[in-house]
């Protein structure tokens, strides 16, 4: 049975990722890690892995229920997680609305058989990979908003060395 990696979350705004991208440049060593493509920055929600077309269909039908007003996100903090090799951005108090439908989102997936991290959700923009290595961080004081205004299923697809993000469907949130 034919099976995709698929994820739910937020999609960056085109403008902000150009942003990021200036600012991950002007901030970090280029031996700090391997930066993520603009078009790949996003904050996860949950995180599904390998599912087959009937989970992806029923997990699509349960998001397109759900009724929840959109909310800001302030990207004001970054840190480092030298296990996994991620250097990310986040928040310093998370949206109540992005953790609600983070944690909906997670509840649905877990019930249909797509096990969750046992850590704690950590809503954040991964910037770069490969950062095994201490990495100097930028002082606090950076801070960008955006609105979030829907929210998207994801495939995570590999092929000619790159990982691309491809959105299957979107699903709004209430202005
Ligand atoms: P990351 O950026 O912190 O690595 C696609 O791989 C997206 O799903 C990425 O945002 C990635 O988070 C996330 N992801 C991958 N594996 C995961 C897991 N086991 N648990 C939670 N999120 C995961």
């Amino acid at each position: 049975m034919p099976t995709q990696r698929l994820f739910f979350a937020i999609s960056l705004p085109d403008d902000l990722q150009q942003q990021l991208v200036r600012w991950r440049a002007e901030n970090f060593a280029e031996e700090a890690g391997r930066p993520v493509a603009a078009a790949n920055m996003h904050i996860t929600l949950a995180f599904l892995g390998e599912v087959s077309s009937e989970t992806s269909q029923r997990l699509q039908t349960l998001a397109s229920r759900i009724v929840q007003p959109g909310f800001d996100v302030d990207l004001d903090d970054a840190g480092h997680w030298p296990r996994p090799g991620v250097v990310w951005l986040g928040c310093q108090r998370p949206p109540r609305g992005l953790l609600q439908l983070a944690s909906l989102l997670r509840a649905q997936a877990a019930r249909h058989g797509c096990v969750q991290s046992p850590q704690p959700f950590h809503p954040h923009v991964t910037l770069l990979r490969h950062a095994y290595q201490p990495v100097a961080l930028p002082p606090r004081g950076f801070h960008w908003r955006f609105r979030v205004a829907h929210f998207s299923l994801y495939a995570s697809e590999f092929a000619k060395g790159r990982t691309r993000y491809r959105a299957l469907a979107s699903w709004p949130l209430q202005a």
